[in-house]
């Protein structure tokens, strides 16, 4: 069977696969309603076309049996629905509310049109003299939970890494955090995903995943005296 997923970008986060899961579940309740709807309208079509000698009648809707036609699929709709909910909450609270214990902190603000990525540096603490700017450029090492602190210095922008399942927007006056965990080296996109302006289609960084070694090795290039 032909593999759907395989448009989407590859997946190098810990809870991107609990995030696909659900984005499939969902894909194929949509699939199906799409071929029940449309195969019962086309199956009436044809079953009840104009015919000679059977006239049409005009139904109101009014009698239960016909009624049902509408309550029944409204019942089975929602029942999906809170069923999506319930597959849907321990992804949500993995990704947003149970955080796991980061070693690595890094704040990232969205201006017109860049990041501003921000390192606290060996005293592990932000706004100190060791602290380290870059601009559309994060680091971080492969197997470590990361946590990213975002904010905005004027319209909303959002922190979108594809390949780790995570979209979060940056909203001015707000300091919004999230978490992360690469599972494989590499070099990934990191676009903004709210249209801020003129200039947002540029908008544009990139995201390394250094194994531990390398990892290491940029952190002293960084910090050469700690
Ligand atoms: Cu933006």
């Amino acid at each position: 069977m032909l593999n759907w997923m395989q448009w989407l970008p590859e997946n190098v986060s810990t809870y991107g696969g609990d995030i696909d899961s659900i984005i499939r579940t969902i894909w194929y309740l949509t699939v199906a309603w799409f071929f029940i709807t449309i195969g019962t309208l086309a199956a009436f079509l044809i079953l009840y076309r104009r015919r000679a000698g059977r006239r049409a009648s005009y139904v109101k809707g009014e009698r239960l049996r016909e009624a049902a036609w509408v309550l029944v699929p409204v019942v089975v709709v929602v029942i999906l629905d809170l069923w999506l909910d319930l597959l849907g909450a321990p992804v949500w609270a993995k990704v947003k509310i149970e955080r796991p214990q980061a070693d690595l902190s890094i704040q990232v603000t969205g201006k017109q049109f860049n990041w501003e990525v921000v390192y606290p540096g060996p005293d592990g603490r932000f706004g100190t003299a060791d602290d380290r700017r870059l601009l559309d450029e994060l680091h971080v090492p492969v197997g470590k939970p990361v946590r990213i602190v975002l904010k905005s210095k004027d319209v909303i922008h959002s922190f979108f890494l594809p390949n780790f399942r995570l979209k979060q927007d940056m909203v001015p006056g707000r300091a919004i955090e999230g978490w992360f965990e690469a599972t494989k080296p590499g070099k990934y996109e990191l676009p903004c995903a709210e249209l801020c302006g003129f200039g947002h289609s540029g908008m544009k960084g990139w995201l390394y995943v250094h194994p531990p070694a390398e990892y290491e090795k940029w952190v002293k290039e960084q910090w050469p005296s700690a």
